[in-house]
């Protein structure tokens, strides 16, 4: 049975899992009205992919015999200065997530919570996963500075990204 502390701070952190994915959606819709679609693509599939993350920790509190009351989602931003800046804000929000992530281990741990313990570690590795990849993202565009052509290469580099559901627990 999932302690009460338990159940409100995971409840919490599906509200930021899915906010993840409202804001990244915006930030795809953002990419589609700057015509990079292969951005836009990427920032679609990242927003699918929280919603699975949501998805977890929904079925793990149910599991527990916990009970997940949903939030209101608080509206994200809609327009970054560029696509190096808007990748920007999706790694300050990522290492916001790992802090929070990394928050529930601790009070899974006071609590000799083992179990959730066990189940947060693979968002633990997910997020090294999630920080790389974006860190990866904003060097291109780094090194691609205003060049059309660079940004070109880029956008279909992104674009080539496709979305694979985690496994199942
Ligand atoms: Fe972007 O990561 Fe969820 O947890």
């Amino acid at each position: 049975m999932l302690s009460e502390s338990m159940e409100t701070a995971i409840n919490g952190q599906i509200n930021k899992e899915i906010f993840s994915s409202y804001l990244y959606m915006a930030m795809g819709m953002y990419f589609e009205a700057e015509d990079l679609s292969g951005a836009a693509s990427w920032m679609r599939t990242q927003a699918l992919e929280e919603m699975t993350h949501a998805e977890k920790f929904m079925n793990f509190v149910n599991e527990r015999g916990g009970r997940v009351t949903l939030q209101a989602i608080a509206k994200p931003a809609f327009a970054w200065d560029s696509p190096h800046a808007a990748f920007t804000a999706a790694l300050e929000h990522e290492r916001f997530i790992s802090a929070s992530i990394n928050d529930l281990v601790a009070s899974a741990r006071k609590d000799n919570d083992y179990m959730s313990d066990n189940f947060l570690q693979w968002f633990v590795g997910e997020q090294v996963e999630e920080e790389a990849s974006v860190s990866e993202v904003i060097r291109m565009f780094k090194l691609a500075g205003t060049s059309g052509g660079g940004l070109l290469m880029i956008d279909r580099e992104l674009g080539s990204r496709v979305f694979t559901p985690p496994a199942a627990e």
